[in-house]
């Protein structure tokens, strides 16, 4: 009896204990993996919506849906139109910066600047799924806007110059400015004071920013008035979030800062953010680019907002969320039998049309070369999808359907157009070689070659957070040759600059020469390995 009593403790117990962890399961940081920076927020009833910078990529603007804040799935793109996103002159890291979203009045909004095309501008949907409206273009020139609806009616476009954030008054149906530019307040010193966004609550406008770059010093801080133009008192706590002082030193999660809150239909308040991941600690390179981020807020009524008790977070984010939601995983391959690429694969700049097709041959993707190559700022014939993990295995199946010698096509892990890996097929003799080309910079050089016949080649890169290493084999029966092994740190951000993070592309390209090449993509396959 004894026994029996102390078996049904421990399994009372257990089970307990289960039942707290289900009700409070944590969740790993970052929420959205890979290139996400910027994010921005809004609720509709338990839905959430999310907006990040896409800079010189089209379609334009990722939008994700999740329903718990810890799972999200993207749902489309804000600017899938041309007319909507002209991106012919963007470099690389211009085109779109830091977004806005917001739900209003039974639309949705979402902010934004093309720093390479037009400037200012908000477009709306009724569902955020699209399609969206063509650009309403704001002729203001500071950057990060955002739009705050007051309660006496008033819109106001919310953006960051030079000497801080400025508040402006518009005509959200035309997109007219209706007021003077005010600048409203500086933060508390740090540089770039940017990506402003104001909440109204208890009586007083918030004002969030981002301070000290978008580095390794940066951060969020906060001020409040009691009038939207101001004057901001700072918050006592700020920054509110930064990784930029002792405690954060270590973290792998370096850079965080960029925030918008949201509140959840149960009251409590949480913040989205960017960030980080550095290959080791202490080891100052980042390659994923800078991710999107998730903490808890503590704002009491009529208090300041604290994020995640001290302002620092972890890859484990051992806390109790909103009842988890998971989406079903993304299929590892894609076969390319559908009517349409999936949302995670985006062109370079506007896309030359006649150059893909998905239907010229059942079941494979079609690409000719451009008159542009990986090292030119153009619409080189590319599509890519995000490095979501250190840890990662890609692999494609095609085939190189050419006589001259300058087409080329294959996989490439492209940071921006000066720094990039290449893995591809060309030309060589009566056959073809498989060659890996590095670009870093002004070195560009072959780093391993292997020779093979006419047909398809399937090729394989595998990453950690130190090195990629290249793989190629000529059919699905043989076995993989190693043509090299590359460090991860030349494409970061730390070497290469820039605002994007590495994206996995499959290409062609002719040297710059017009030739008559097709490559056709039998397959495609992305596995995070962590
Ligand atoms: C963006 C600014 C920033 O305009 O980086 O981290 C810039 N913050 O707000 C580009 O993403």
């Amino acid at each position: 009896m004894k026994n029996f009593n102390c078996w049904l403790i421990i399994i009372l117990w257990s089970g307990l204990t289960q039942a707290v962890a289900l009700a409070q399961p944590g969740f790993k940081n970052p929420v959205i993996r890979g290139f996400n920076p910027d994010p921005s927020i809004c609720r509709v009833g338990d839905d959430f919506y999310l907006v990040t910078s896409s800079f010189e990529y089209f379609p334009g603007l990722p939008i994700y849906h999740s329903r718990d804040l810890v799972h999200w799935e993207q749902i489309g793109h804000c600017l899938t139109r041309d007319e909507q996103l002209p991106l012919q002159n963007a470099p690389a890291s211009g085109g779109l910066f830091a977004p806005s979203i917001r739900y209003h009045d039974g639309l949705f909004y979402v902010v934004c600047t093309n720093v390479s095309g037009g400037g200012n501008f908000y477009c709306t949907a009724k569902d955020p799924t699209g399609p969206w409206s063509d650009p309403i273009w704001v002729d203001i020139k500071s950057i990060d806007p955002d739009i705050f609806w007051d309660d006496d009616g008033k819109t106001y476009f919310v953006t960051q110059g030079d000497q801080g954030i400025r508040v402006t008054e518009i005509d959200i149906r035309t997109g007219k400015v209706i007021g003077p530019e005010s600048l409203v307040w500086g933060g508390i010193g740090g540089r770039f004071p940017e990506a402003p966004h104001i909440y109204k609550k208890d009586g007083f406008y918030y004002l969030l920013l981002g301070e000290g770059g978008t580095e390794y010093m940066h951060s969020a801080t906060i001020g409040r008035s009691k009038h939207v133009l101001g004057p901001y008192e700072s918050c006592p706590l700020n920054p509110i979030l930064t990784h930029a002082n002792r405690i954060g030193q270590g973290n792998t999660i370096q850079g965080v800062g960029h925030a918008d809150f949201v509140q959840a239909a149960d009251g409590s308040w949480w913040a989205v953010f960017l960030g980080f991941r550095v290959t080791q600690q202490y080891a100052y390179y980042h390659v994923l680019g800078r991710e999107t981020f998730l903490a808890p807020v503590d704002w009491p009524t009529g208090g300041w907002p604290q994020v995640n008790g001290n302002g620092t977070v972890d890859l484990q984010m051992n806390i109790p969320t909103l009842p988890q939601q998971p989406f079903l995983e993304p299929p590892a391959r894609t076969d390319f039998d559908e009517e349409h690429l999936g949302v995670e694969w985006q062109y370079l700049r506007n896309p030359i049309r006649e150059n893909y097709s998905l239907s010229e041959r059942k079941g494979m993707w079609r690409m000719s070369p451009s008159m542009f190559t990986l090292d030119d700022v153009g619409a080189v014939s590319l599509i890519a999808r995000r490095q979501t993990e250190h840890d990662f295995l890609a692999e494609t199946a095609l085939e190189l359907e050419s006589t001259d010698v300058h087409a080329e096509a294959g996989m490439t892990l492209l940071q921006n157009n000066t720094h990039h890996y290449d893995l591809f097929v060309k030309r060589h003799g009566t056959g073809f070689v498989v060659q890996l080309r590095v670009k870093v910079g002004s070195l560009s050089y072959i780093a391993g070659e292997k020779e093979i016949g006419k047909g398809q080649v399937v090729l394989k890169i595998v990453g950690n957070s130190r090195q990629y290493t290249f793989f190629a084999k000529e059919s699905a029966e043989k076995a993989y040759v190693q043509i090299g092994t590359l460090d991860t740190r030349y494409l970061s951000t730390e070497v290469a600059g820039g605002f994007t993070g590495v994206m996995i592309g499959l290409y062609t390209s002719a040297a710059g020469e017009q030739v008559d090449a097709k490559a056709y993509v039998d397959w495609f396959e992305y596995q995070p390995l962590s």
